[in-house]
This record gives structure tokens, C-alpha cells and sequence, in this order.
């Protein structure tokens, strides 16, 4: 086992509507399970605009907001989850790819399935201050799991 320290940090990730309708629900979490982080917790749901829009506040002044907003928002799921392990929000990002699937690495969930930067399948919070806020606003409390995964031993 590793270091402690960065073991317990945990990042929001949220498959979007595209996502869900094209059915990759499945090999998305098998990224983050097979990488060996633990699934602190998990639901669909479909956002509110309120909910979408609390969730992409930074970016409330950029072109694309209203559009963003709406795909969030289209009434398609989307599949909030809380990932925890040793440097899950960096190696969160990794998973996911560039926000332009187009610059995406072919490895990551959007350089595999995705071509455009509006429909990019999934979102992974990108800082431990923007997980913090991202979890707080999608999960109450009482949805965190805390348990230790029978292979932590061998992989954090
Ligand atoms: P996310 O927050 O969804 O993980 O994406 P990100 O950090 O990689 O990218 P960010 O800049 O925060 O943008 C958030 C989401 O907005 C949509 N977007 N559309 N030019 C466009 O049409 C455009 N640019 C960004 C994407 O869905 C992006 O993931």
C-alpha cells in the first residue's frame, strides 16, 4: 500500500444524458471500479435547472451555458456519482479525457466514445474545491457510503 494522504479524497462524477441514452453506463463505472477506486455512491436521477444550472454557475456567462443547461436538463438521466481513492480528481480527469472529445486521448472514456465537445458524455470534478461543492450540491450526507473495498489493501 501507498502513502496516506490523498487516499480518502473523493471526486463527483456524472455521466450526462448522452451517456446514459447510448448505454455506456456500465463500461464508464468499469473504468473507475477496475482502476480500484471505491464507489462512495451512485444514482440517476433527471436534474432540475436549477440543479444544472447551481452545477455550471462558473460557466454561467459563456455561449454555451443555455444550450449546456438544456442537454443536463433534456429529461434523459444522468448517473451521479461520488468516486474515492488516492488521487481520484486528477486521475478522475485522466479517465474522462479532454473536454473536446476531438483532443481527447483515445484511451479515455471521451477519446473512445465521443466526437463532440457538446455531447461529451461525462462529467469529473477538476479540482478538490470544485469537489467539495459538486458532491455538497448532488448528495446529501446520508447517500456517502463509507466502507473499505476487500482489495484497498493491495491497490491504494
Ligand atoms: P465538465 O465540467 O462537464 O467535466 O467539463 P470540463 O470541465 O471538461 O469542461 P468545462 O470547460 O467545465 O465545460 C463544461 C461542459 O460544457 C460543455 N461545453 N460546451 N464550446 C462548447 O460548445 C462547449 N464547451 C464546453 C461541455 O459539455 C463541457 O464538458
Amino acid at each position: 500500500a501507498g502513502e496516506k494522504g490523498t487516499a480518502s479524497e473523493r471526486s463527483f462524477v456524472m455521466i450526462k444524458p448522452d451517456g446514459v441514452s447510448r448505454q455506456l453506463v456500465g463500461k464508464i463505472v468499469s473504468r473507475f471500479e477496475e482502476r480500484g477506486y471505491k464507489l462512495v455512491a451512485i444514482k440517476s436521477l433527471t436534474p432540475s435547472p436549477a440543479l444544472a444550472k447551481e452545477h455550471y454557475s462558473d460557466l454561467s456567462a459563456r455561449p454555451f451555458y443555455n444550450g449546456l443547461v438544456k442537454y443536463i436538463t433534456s429529461g434523459t438521466p444522468v448517473v451521479a456519482m461520488v468516486w474515492e481513492g488516492k488521487d481520484v480528481i486528477k486521475q478522475g480527469r485522466r479517465i474522462v479525457g479532454a473536454t473536446n472529445p476531438q483532443e481527447a486521448d483515445p484511451g479515455s472514456v471521451r477519446g473512445q466514445y465521443a466526437v463532440s465537445v457538446g455531447r461529451n458524455l461525462i462529467h469529473a470534478s477538476d479540482a478538490f474545491e470544485s469537489a467539495t461543492k459538486e458532491i455538497g450540491l448532488w448528495f446529501d450526507e446520508a447517500e456517502l457510503s463509507d466502507y473499505e473495498p476487500i482489495a484497498w489493501p493491495w491497490v491504494m
